[in-house]
């Protein structure tokens, strides 16, 4: 039974779900895989645990950032899904994340590097929803955490998943010493208290918001969205402003960081477009965009970015199959992360 009281950090209100979609509002379905590493069922072990993401997908890239700043690549293995899902013409329906690592991007003519056939499961699936479907669930979604000892589903909630892998990162056997690693979400409270309500907001007005912009067919709804969305940027222009502080809550990259990131990271290449959010660039927001080439610049960061696969799968199906090349002025992406000065209003 959907849970309707959320945690507005975390997912959104199912309140009135059906309503609002008949309205043209996109509303996102909760997750329903809640384990946590660490559990009874799922004790935190090296090697026991795999990732299916697709690397288009932003709640997957929370994750495969979690995986790589805190040092997990080795321990934690990853299956990726090809960006674009199945259409309309394929046998098990249309939609569906598909591990097919043959398949051809519209926007390189060639199979993607980084598309990986199953082998979480040991089971070879084609579809991410046969994994669902093993455990007798009609979720089709990704990320997953999967116990590959147990051969169970874990959690298909990013915002749990990164949380619990920066909680049992030194059990499951980081190759970060203790001292060099990150810690996402520092045990102070104020400290706490202060990312949830980072989160809360970044969630609803950005991480969600883009989505909530770009994929209603309404346009009230649309341009509330629009209008959450960049004074939210506006609202962060200023904070990281007030006291040229390096990260959203100070010195320290925490999770408020890693789950902004994934979105303005897309903004100016893909979502600007897509999403309709074409109110401004990062590039305008001198501060934030010298914070998004912080974070890029991070160990661990730039390999959990694939813009080839957010192009793809953000415009492979729509848009009469045809990917944008865009934007090159003033450079090209991601190539522009690379220069914190080139903002334009700096
Ligand atoms: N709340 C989930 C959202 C996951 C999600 O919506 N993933 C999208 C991809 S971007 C998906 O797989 N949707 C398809 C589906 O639900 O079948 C999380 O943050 O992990």
């Amino acid at each position: 039974m959907k849970k309707l009281k959320v945690d507005i950090s975390v997912e959104e209100s199912q309140a009135g779900a059906a309503e609002r979609r008949a309205k043209g509002e996109f509303v996102r379905d909760v997750s329903g895989f809640r384990h946590a590493i660490g559990d009874p069922d799922f004790p935190a072990e090296p090697h026991r645990y795999h990732l299916f993401v697709a690397l288009n997908c932003p709640w997957c890239h929370r994750v495969t950032l979690a995986r790589n700043v805190l040092g997990l690549q080795d321990s934690i293995t990853l299956d990726v899904a090809f960006p674009s899902r199945t259409g309309d013409d394929d046998p098990a329906g249309p939609n569906l994340w598909e591990f097919n690592p043959a398949r051809l991007s519209t926007l390189t003519g060639a199979p993607l590097p980084e598309c990986t056939a199953e082998t979480g499961t040991g089971l070879s699936y084609r579809l991410v929803k046969q994994i669902y479907t093993a455990e007798g669930a009609d979720e089709g979604s990704v990320p997953v955490l999967y116990d590959k000892k147990s051969k169970r589903i874990v959690n298909n909630e990013s915002a749990e998943i990164i949380r619990a892998l920066n909680e049992q990162t030194g059990a499951l056997g980081s190759s970060i010493p203790d001292a060099d690693r990150p810690d996402l979400y520092p045990n102070s409270h104020p400290l706490r208290a202060e990312i949830d309500a980072l989160n809360a907001n970044i969630y609803t007005k950005i991480n969600n918001g883009a989505y909530k912009a770009g994929f209603s067919s309404d346009q009230a709804v649309y341009a509330a969205a629009f209008d959450a969305y960049f004074s939210m940027l506006a609202k962060l222009e200023t904070r990281l402003a007030s006291d040229g502080r390096p990260f959203l809550t100070g010195d320290s990259f925490t999770e408020a960081d890693l789950r902004l990131f994934p979105t303005l990271y897309r903004h100016d290449p893909v979502y600007y477009l897509r999403m309709k959010l074409n109110g401004a660039k990062i590039l305008d927001y001198p501060h934030l965009w010298r914070w998004l080439c912080r974070v890029y610049a991070l160990p661990g960061v730039a390999q959990s970015n694939a813009l080839v696969h957010c192009r793809q799968g953000y415009f492979g199906r729509s848009w009469n199959n045809t990917v944008p090349l865009g934007p090159f002025n003033p450079m090209t992406y991601p190539e522009a992360y690379n220069h914190p000065k080139l903002s334009t209003s700096n």
